[in-house]
């Protein structure tokens, strides 16, 4: 990219253009780093200083992933908001934490080592460095000594010593709330233990502890640990030879990255029980400072429902010769299904069960053969069955292991798509409504997830869409047990399913009756009554599920775990962390068919086996032990960065309390009640996932009474997308956006061909991407900077436009212009005090840029600056006092054109800390008088001072009042009044 509007360099040798702007940021960086200018104090500790006496500001980016690509154009948005915000903040006299990490473990460092071999801590690193100067030279305003990288040992050690926290912990529902907002927090199993012991925690399967050997006791504290183990329907990609997250899968069902397929398998993982926390992550989102937008997706995938899991009686028949005659019973079973509706039960007419169900015989076996073994139930097909169930099978177990066999190699989005027509198979078994003792069928169907409520449902066709859509195709019974108020049978059930309000019919047996009550009153009696009964109890289940939290890669964390000979798992005492990761030679994992949905993972770690098989004295005297070979998911690093930033040297804890109370704990005065960073900028995508995680991992940490705040990020700003034109050729074939001519109007060519402009990302695929490093060479840092703040409001999409940067520079070199010669490089201000409109315009450009940066309305601060800039430009000597509360004012923008301005103004210390300028005479913010000529009989009589959006009959009452006037009259009347206002009243007497 050229400058286009340079001059001849020795003709105007301080003139503004890339290469001066170039020199002057490149000083003023250096001089920042020298002098440490953004070191922001701590309370105690080795970063402690004199500034933590002052109020604080924590600000945070989204860290990023240091990708081999580098930056664009579009990432540093986000960052150059919270720059511009930490130097105005600092400006207002806080204490300003402000600093950027890498979020360095990742899957793309790992494949590369994969393939060349080379340890992936070398690329990652080298991506980091080149980052690090990516960003330095944008003049970002981080205090150095606080900036990490997830993949640091140190830091490693503390993700892994959170772990521990959490593995060592479980969910105490009684325990009270350490901010009093109820019950139910962490606590440490240690007490577990005690309350197992007295009976006050029921030990699961109702045994008594004291009968237990000390391995049956292990488990039962294991199974209620907050990290956990167990066997989970997880997504299985041998093409890439890791399970991967429900986020790391196409909606096709396919891998993210590589389009590999992607299997539902049931495999041993590691778990975190986020969803003990549910109810308060849900509930707590009352107490941050959040876009409406994104609390509400939180509440959503959290997904809280209330109803009640009822409990039918299942009769299954025993296989006999291909016919019903002689079926002998089988040992009764139990079904437990989740409803949302108890009030509907009397219009459960079948049941349907999850394909990986228990009652199927569990787990899902590798083939279709052993899925038949499997099944617990075998059976015939009973008489009279409709033709469809049987689907081609000679008996319902072998349909049961075909469907189950499909089932496996579908996606949950393909499953649960409602539009899609619905498919499942009769088990053989049939289950007994508790309500009226009918037998109702109990069929597999994949619309029924494993991972919510309890895998299994009661389905009422007559009022639910999916039950009704099932029952559709299979010819199913339709029984009504509600209907609106005024005619509660006036309902059609031959279209649609009836899923409003209304009352309850038909719902009586001879202990209840709901018929009459509404929705809710009906739920609650049926509840109360199932109680009693023993046949269900009133349940919340949540749609988040617990977080998987293993991946088979190299490039994570590894657990601080080891496991013994008999299978239990051993937390590893804080003295033996960090547990490094084993040089190996060979990063690959092991090489699977892409296709093979019946493989199963072997994490790389397991080769390592001198770093796998260990001896060691965990107090039991040495044994050996097998190291995990798992490892953590990249989550981990990024749930809690910003608290590794307050206190990064702290050898003896996570962070120092003083520190972390003082940079995150709760102001009740200002109305934060939880605490948290005060500003986290980042990108909606991660609404969810990181948020939700963060706040899980922050929550346990303040129940275990590490920090003071219970939530980790109090005011949450999603900046918008930079995007890009791209151009395609008459053949779709994309063409370099930056040779491409024309405009909107005139239509756009490359080359003198006519091109098709698009819209979206940048890529390189599509040729238009623009990188800083662009930038710097052709325009600065500082213009690039006032050109991506100026683009429009920081929450929105923009397209970027490189020819508008112009703009941006030409604002900067007026400005320079205003101060310095550009032929000397003298200062060219005078010391005379500003003429009243300058002042004026001062005072009111000081009022409001300072509201817009308080409140990140970063590209209307720009507009108020160009226009006093181009106010003073116009003026025939620049003067002292306004130009330098311009350059205060624009610092934030342009930090380093305001500091050299700053310098040459005779100022010695950089302005990083001074004041933002405040109006010191309010009266320069009145808004102005004009004269208003009063005249009787063509005559000037009198003048009047008044506003100038005075009113015509305001103005006609002044003017007959003002005593020039009276006097005029000389109590005469008056025959017309002519107004002009605000400038001119004519009177004519009688
Ligand atoms: C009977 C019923 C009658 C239901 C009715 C709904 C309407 P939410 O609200 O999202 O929590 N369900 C329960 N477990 C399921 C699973 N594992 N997979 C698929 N569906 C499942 O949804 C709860 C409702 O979804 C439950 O209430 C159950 O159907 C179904 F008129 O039970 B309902």
């Amino acid at each position: 990219m050229t400058d286009n509007v340079q001059a001849p360099e020795n003709a105007t040798p301080f003139r503004y253009t890339a290469k001066l702007a170039d020199t002057i940021e490149s000083a003023w960086q250096d001089r920042w780093e020298e002098r440490g200018t953004f070191n922001a104090d701590n309370p105690v500790g080795a970063l402690a200083g004199p500034a933590a006496s002052k109020e604080k500001f924590f600000l945070l980016d989204m860290f990023p992933y240091p990708s081999g690509k580098g930056l664009h154009v579009g990432h540093p948005l986000g960052y150059i908001a919270t720059d511009v915000v930490a130097r105005f903040t600092r400006m207002t006299g806080k204490n300003v934490l402000y600093t950027m990490g890498y979020d360095a473990f990742g899957l793309p460092a790992e494949q590369y080592a994969v393939q060349t071999g080379q340890h992936p801590r070398i690329s990652t690193e080298a991506n980091i460095a080149n980052m690090r100067r990516q960003l330095r030279r944008l003049g970002l305003s981080h205090d150095p000594r606080r900036s990490l990288a997830t993949i640091d040992v140190d830091y490693v050690r503390w993700t892994q010593w959170i772990f521990l926290q959490i593995f060592n912990s479980w969910f105490d529902p009684t325990a009270p709330r350490r901010d009093g907002r109820g019950l139910g927090a962490a606590r440490p199993v240690s007490e577990l233990e005690a309350k197992l012991a007295s009976g006050e925690v029921e030990v699961p399967g109702g045994r008594s502890w004291e009968d237990l050997t000390a391995g049956e006791r292990a488990d039962v504290v294991d199974s209620f640990r907050l990290a956990y183990v167990s066997s989970a329907p997880v997504n299985w990609c041998p093409g890439l030879g890791t399970v991967l997250a429900n986020e790391e899968v196409t909606s096709e069902g396919r891998s993210e990255r590589g389009n590999y397929p992607v299997f539902k398998r049931n495999l041993r993982q590691w778990m975190m029980r986020i969803t003990a926390y549910g109810d308060r992550l849900a509930e707590d989102l009352d107490t941050v400072d959040w876009p409406e937008k994104v609390k509400s997706m939180q509440r959503n995938w959290i997904g809280r429902s209330e109803g009640a899991n009822v409990t039918f009686a299942v009769e299954g028949l025993a296989e006999t010769a291909g016919s019903a005659d002689g079926a002998t019973q089988q040992p009764a079973a139990e079904l437990t299904v989740y409803t949302t509706r108890p009030d509907t039960l009397f219009g459960a007419t079948f049941m349907v069960v999850a394909p990986e169900h228990p009652l199927l015989g569990g787990l899902l076996g590798a083939s279709q053969a052993e899925d038949a073994a499997a099944l617990t139930v075998p059976v015939s097909w009973p008489e009279g069955t409709r033709e469809a169930w049987k689907a081609g099978h000679a008996t319902p177990r072998e349909a049961v292991a075909a469907y189950r066999a499909y089932a496996a190699a579908a996606t949950e989005a393909e499953r649960t798509d409602e539009g899609r027509t619905k498919t499942g198979v009769f088990t053989g078994l049939w289950g007994v409504n508790p309500v009226n003792g009918k037998r109702v069928p109990v069929f597999v169907a994949d619309y029924v997830l494993m991972g919510y409520g309890t895998g299994a449902i009661m389905a009422v066709p007559a009022h639910d869409d999916r039950d009704y859509a099932f029952a559709h195709v299979y010819d199913l019974d339709l029984v009504q047990t509600i209907g609106p108020a005024d005619d509660p049978h006036g309902i059609d059930l031959s279209e649609v399913a009836y899923t409003g309000d209304g009352v309850a019919v038909d719902s009586a047996n001879e202990e209840i009756s709901l018929d009459g009550k509404s929705k809710d009153e009906a739920k609650a009696a049926m509840i109360a009554w199932l109680e009693d009964k023993g046949y269900g109890r009133g349940a919340v289940t949540y749609r988040l599920r617990d977080w998987l939290f293993s991946r088979q890669r190299y490039w994570g964390e590894p657990f601080p775990v080891v496991w013994d000979e008999d299978g239990h798992v051993h937390a590893l005492p804080e003295s033996m962390l960090p547990v490094e990761l084993p040089e190996v030679t060979d990063y690959s994992p092991r090489s699977y068919d892409p296709d093979d949905a019946t493989s199963s993972p072997e994490p790389p770690l397991g080769k390592a086996e001198e770093w796998v098989n260990v001896t060691l004295d965990l107090g039991e005297g040495p044994k050996t032990y097998r190291r995990e070979t798992n490892t953590m998911p990249q989550w981990a690093g990024s749930c809690w960065y910003e608290m590794r930033y307050i206190d990064p040297t702290d050898d003896a804890e996570l962070v120092a309390p003083a520190n972390e109370a003082y940079w995150m704990g709760p102001r009740p005065q200002t109305g934060n009640t939880s605490g948290g960073t005060d500003l986290y900028v980042g990108g909606v995508e991660h609404a969810v996932l990181h948020l939700l995680y963060s706040r899980f991992w922050h929550k346990v940490l303040f129940d275990l009474g590490v920090v003071s705040s219970s939530e980790p990020y109090h005011k949450l700003f999603n900046q918008g997308y930079v995007q890009a034109y791209a151009y395609t050729d008459s053949r779709g074939q994309y063409v370099p956006a930056d040779e491409v001519e024309g405009d909107e109007t005139a239509g756009f060519t490359w080359k003198g061909e006519p091109v098709t402009r698009e819209y979206g990302k940048m890529g390189k695929s599509l040729k238009n991407i623009v990188t800083p490093d662009d930038m710097y060479e052709a325009y600065g840092a500082d213009t690039f900077r006032v050109y991506e703040m100026s683009m429009g409001p920081l929450d929105q999409d923009r397209p970027w436009d490189t020819r508008a940067v112009a703009g941006a520079q030409r604002f900067l070199q007026r400005l320079w212009r205003n101060v310095v010669d550009e032929s000397t490089g003298e200062t060219t201000v005078v010391d005379a005090p500003a003429d009243e409109a300058t002042r004026r315009l001062v005072a009111k450009t000081i009022v409001g840029v300072r509201e817009d940066y308080e409140a990140m309305r970063l590209n209307t601060a720009i507009a108020k600056l160009i226009v006093l800039n181009n106010h003073l430009t116009g003026l025939q000597s620049v003067p002292r006092e306004a130009v330098e509360a311009l350059a205060l004012m624009t610092a934030p923008v342009a930090p380093h054109i305001a500091e050299e301005i700053w310098n040459r103004l005779g100022h010695t210390e950089s302005l990083a800390h001074e004041a933002f300028p405040v109006v010191e005479d309010e009266s320069l913010l009145a808004a102005e008088k004009v004269t208003c000529v009063v005249q009787v009989k063509g005559k000037v009589r009198d003048r009047l001072e008044v506003d100038p959006g005075i009113s015509e009959a305001e103005l006609e009452k002044l003017a007959l009042a003002a005593p020039g006037v009276v006097r005029a009259l000389e109590g005469k009347g008056v025959r017309k009044v002519i107004v002009r206002a605000p400038k001119l009243v004519s009177v004519v007497p009688e």
